[in-house]
């Protein structure tokens, strides 16, 4: 067997990152689901929606489609935990058949960004490049939404399930 290809090693971070989103957020409760820290700051439901759309928003993009608008981008099925989970899965399941359409070339093929993500992403970004973003960008609302939870008392070093 050949070593992993590129590919794969970014279905991988996207994997584990998304697993351990999903096991933070699956012990959420209903009365915990809309609270923030702090007027400004995001609550576990918009750190989820946030990491949807953003997704949602990027693989457009990618895929040659519309950049979508913020607030429209996902017409969510629910305001619950369940039902935005569920989202977030059909949307990584776009983002996973896009992925699965690329070579290791492809993924190194410049795409045509949207002039106002210019100053952000240069006039063109290779797929690989927003992919990791992607991920990236998921991480950090994660790393988020664990600090929402601790300071609710579920401190993330003491695993009581
Ligand atoms: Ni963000």
């Amino acid at each position: 067997m050949a070593t992993d290809t590129h590919k794969t090693r970014l279905l991988k971070e996207l994997k584990e990152i998304r697993d351990e989103l999903f096991e933070t957020a699956r012990s959420i409760k209903p009365e915990e689901f809309e609270w923030h820290p702090r007027p400004g700051m995001k609550s576990a439901k918009a750190l989820l929606q946030e990491i949807g759309a953003t997704e949602k928003i990027c693989l457009s993009v990618l895929a040659g489609g519309p950049k979508l608008e913020w607030e429209k981008a996902v017409r969510w099925s629910g305001d619950d935990l369940n039902s935005i989970l569920k989202d977030l899965e059909s949307i990584r399941q776009e983002t996973l058949r896009y992925l699965d359409s690329l070579s290791d070339d492809d993924l190194h093929k410049p795409v045509a960004m949207p002039e106002s993500w210019h100053q952000y992403t240069g006039p063109r970004l290779e797929p690989e490049e927003m992919l990791r973003w992607i991920a990236r960008h998921e991480y950090y609302h994660l790393g988020q939404l664990i600090y929402n939870r601790w300071l609710l008392g579920y401190n993330p070093y003491k695993t009581e399930k």
